[in-house]
């Protein structure tokens, strides 16, 4: 088992990973940005080193002193959090090259899968539904058209390096495709210095549902159960739920069966996350694979009583998984508070918290990295704290989840809390009844 693990990270993902090596008995070493001085991870971690200046491409992002930092603490592997290098096959290889564990996919996959063209190959080559479309790569404007015909439109033109929704574009009629195509050829271009595309048929007001997967070093899987994360703004996901609402026992095994498939052929090693596209019909279809921890998380341990942290470690260091897969015995929803100003359009609010009051009780987890007094940095993403609520039922979830918000003062700065307030009264909600079009639709009032 690792002696020292570094966390290459920040904020509550770096406190929740510094908690499960504390239980395991494995040192700590945090790295910090001269603007996270004063952060938790850095008072908790057992050793902290400062990797440069606040911006991330001059720290967090910054491969040769995160190295370094691990090489002069002796640390014996990585932790990469979510964001950050979390999926760079360039440092996943680094560390590699410098015999230190990266605990997460290795570059070879995190490419494979990062280039989503070539994941939907594999993932039909796999037997895993794929959204009918191009095979491949589009070569050019003709052979675009050509595709989009066979397809039937409405039609989505989809950058191989995107992710995210950038260079994605819908095409409902033929008269529009070529503007679309040079729009998203452009746009993917200035984002990912690539402008490969490929196409799909358009599914209509898609649910986003995503199967938690660990696989081992033995070339073996298991899933955890899904998260419906369809509440989305921008890409941007706001909360997320497990059980999802839309799910049959039916359907989670086949898309568990499908997502262990996916995983096993293509011997992926650690935690993953294989997304789905789920239509009215309930048919599913694979849209990409996330080869790190995510935010969302916490809800899939509330619900099956594991700790995916501690998996992802294990799985590192050789141990192989049960083999068994998991079922929700909650029901458990996580709302992302972040420092955004709901009624401003989600204008960031970054500031000085003065005042700073967690919910607690029964069925109520947070993670968060800020305290009374704590300066949120303009430099980073806005999520300051995760509120996961669990319970025996949705309703009792959403109940719970209504307390917990209105126990929750936060005060200096403006924050997501009254937004999931009231989506926690919204009828589509409680009813369970939301798409990824949810929130095209929701007005704060
Ligand atoms: C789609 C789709 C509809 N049809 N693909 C958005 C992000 C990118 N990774 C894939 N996305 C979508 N792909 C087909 N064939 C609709 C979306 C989509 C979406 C997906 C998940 C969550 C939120 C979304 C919001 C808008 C569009």
């Amino acid at each position: 088992m690792f002696k020292k693990i570094l966390i290459a990270n920040r904020g509550e993902i770096a406190l929740r990973v510094i908690r499960t090596c504390r239980e395991m008995g494995i040192k700590t070493v945090a790295v910090y940005s001269t603007a996270d001085e004063e952060s938790l991870h850095v008072r908790f971690a057992d050793e902290a080193v400062c990797i440069g200046p606040a911006p991330s491409s001059e720290s967090y992002l910054k491969m040769s002193n995160i190295i370094a930092a691990a090489e002069i603490t002796n640390a014996d592997a990585i932790h990469p959090g979510y964001g950050f290098l979390s999926e760079n096959a360039k440092f996943s290889k680094l560390c590699e090259e410098h015999h230190i564990k990266f605990i997460g996919a290795t570059g070879e996959m995190i490419d494979q899968m990062g280039d989503k063209a070539n994941a939907k190959s594999t993932m039909i080559a796999a037997g895993v539904p794929c959204v009918p479309g191009s095979e491949g790569v589009i070569i050019d404007f003709e052979d675009c058209i050509k595709v989009a015909n066979e397809t039937g439109y409405p039609v989505m033109l989809k950058a191989s390096a995107g992710g995210g929704g950038k260079g994605m574009r819908a095409v409902w009629k033929k008269e529009d495709l070529k503007e679309a195509w040079d729009s998203a050829r452009q746009e993917s271009k200035a984002a990912f210095g690539n402008n490969d595309m490929y196409m799909e048929k358009l599914i209509e007001e898609p649910r986003h549902i995503e199967i938690q997967i660990v696989g081992d070093s033995f070339g073996k899987a298991c899933h955890l159960s899904e998260r419906d994360c369809s509440v989305q703004r921008r890409h941007q996901k706001l909360t997320e739920e497990t059980p999802s609402p839309f799910m049959t026992d039916d359907l989670r095994k086949r898309m568990g069966d499908a997502a262990v498939k996916a995983s096993e052929f293509i011997k992926y090693e650690g935690a993953g996350t294989v997304e789905f596209l789920v239509d009215k019909h309930r048919n599913f279809y694979f849209m990409e694979m996330n080869t790190r921890i995510q935010v969302e998380h916490p809800i899939t341990e509330e619900v099956v009583n594991y700790d995916l942290i501690r998996e992802q470690i294990l799985v590192a260091a050789g141990v192989p998984i049960s083999g068994k897969n998991y079922f929700p015995q909650m029901h458990s929803i996580e709302c992302r508070i972040n420092a955004e100003d709901p009624l401003n359009n989600f204008r960031p609010a970054p500031g000085k918290i003065t005042t700073f009051h967690a919910p607690g009780g029964h069925g109520v987890r947070i993670d968060t990295h800020v305290y009374a007094g704590y300066m949120i940095p303009p430099n980073y993403d806005s999520m300051i704290a995760k509120l996961i609520t669990t319970a025996q039922s949705r309703e009792e979830a959403i109940n719970k989840m209504k307390r917990a918000l209105d126990e929750f003062v936060i005060e200096g700065i403006k924050t997501t809390i009254p937004f999931h307030r009231q989506l926690m009264d919204h009828p589509d909600y409680v009813a369970g009844n939301y798409t990824t079009k949810f929130m095209e639709d929701f007005e704060m009032k």
